[in-house]
């Protein structure tokens, strides 16, 4: 399901295989045995990016280079609902923890080709480079499958506390983040700093995850992998205008895309 992949830029052994590169531009071979025409030294600032060099470049792992951390490795989604998305978040079987700290939710955790947080630190300077979207893409174990997508998304730095701004709601199941208990204008909060607006309650603590919780939330995509339904509030991976605050999801995956 998952590739592992990345693009390594060899110069291609027979420059007439491009046909059309410009003045300035190399033509190179993708891992893929593909060529195409790149900037000289051209780095991928995210999987739109890397999307646009071929379309034909399949989800898996690869690598960018974002401003003040360099580079870093991404999973890419390819082929939903038009490709080049830089993905931020995956559940999918139960097998990482995400029950974590300030520091862990800041440097990201967890496998690229299973469950992982990128990491607060790369999802802000990745979103500070232009215009990002966002979509969600949940399934049950009933494998049903329903998604939410927002044309606007930003993460402020960490002395910020990674202050998150979202907005333009579409999708086929009901607007966690910007209606009911909306993440909208909230700060990040994990089990060891409570930034949320609940007084007297840590929201990641009751809760079980890191999220920029308000008091507390709609969706817990980072909660418990509990595994259908449950007897447990809110702690699940959960939604709530789909399948309550009593059933925990079989897979979600939360990515970005660049609006060019
Ligand atoms: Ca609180």
């Amino acid at each position: 399901m998952w590739f592992f992949f990345k693009i390594d830029f060899q110069l291609a052994g027979n420059q007439t295989e491009c046909q059309s590169c410009l003045s300035g531009e190399k033509c190179v071979r993708l891992s893929n045995n593909e060529t195409c025409c790149v900037q000289d030294g051209y780095n991928p600032i995210d999987c739109t990016a890397i999307h646009g060099l071929s379309a034909f470049l399949p989800s898996g792992v690869y690598k960018i280079k974002i401003p003040i951390l360099g580079h870093v490795t991404v999973a890419c989604e390819m082929e939903i609902d038009g490709g080049g998305w830089t993905i931020f978040q995956r559940r999918m079987d139960g097998s990482e923890d995400f029950y974590r700290t300030w520091a862990e939710y800041k440097e990201g955790f967890g496998n690229l080709t299973s469950e992982f947080w990128l990491g607060n630190d790369k999802l802000h300077y990745l979103l500070g480079q232009g215009s990002y979207e966002l979509r969600m893409d949940m399934v049950d174990f009933n494998n049903q499958t329903r998604y939410v997508k927002y044309s606007s998304i930003s993460v402020g730095n960490e002395s910020s506390k990674y202050v998150i701004s979202i907005s333009g709601y579409s999708g086929n199941v009901g607007d966690c983040f910007t209606s009911i208990h909306p993440i909208n204008n909230m700060k990040f909060t994990t089990k060891d700093q409570d930034n949320d607006v609940k007084s007297g309650n840590n929201c990641a603590a009751q809760n079980q995850s890191g999220w920029w919780h308000r008091m507390c939330h709609c969706a817990n995509p980072n909660g418990l992998y509990l595994a259908g339904k449950t007897p447990v509030y809110a702690r699940g991976i959960t939604y709530s205008p789909w399948r309550t605050q009593y059933y925990s999801l079989k897979t979600t995956q939360i990515m970005v895309r660049r609006v060019v």
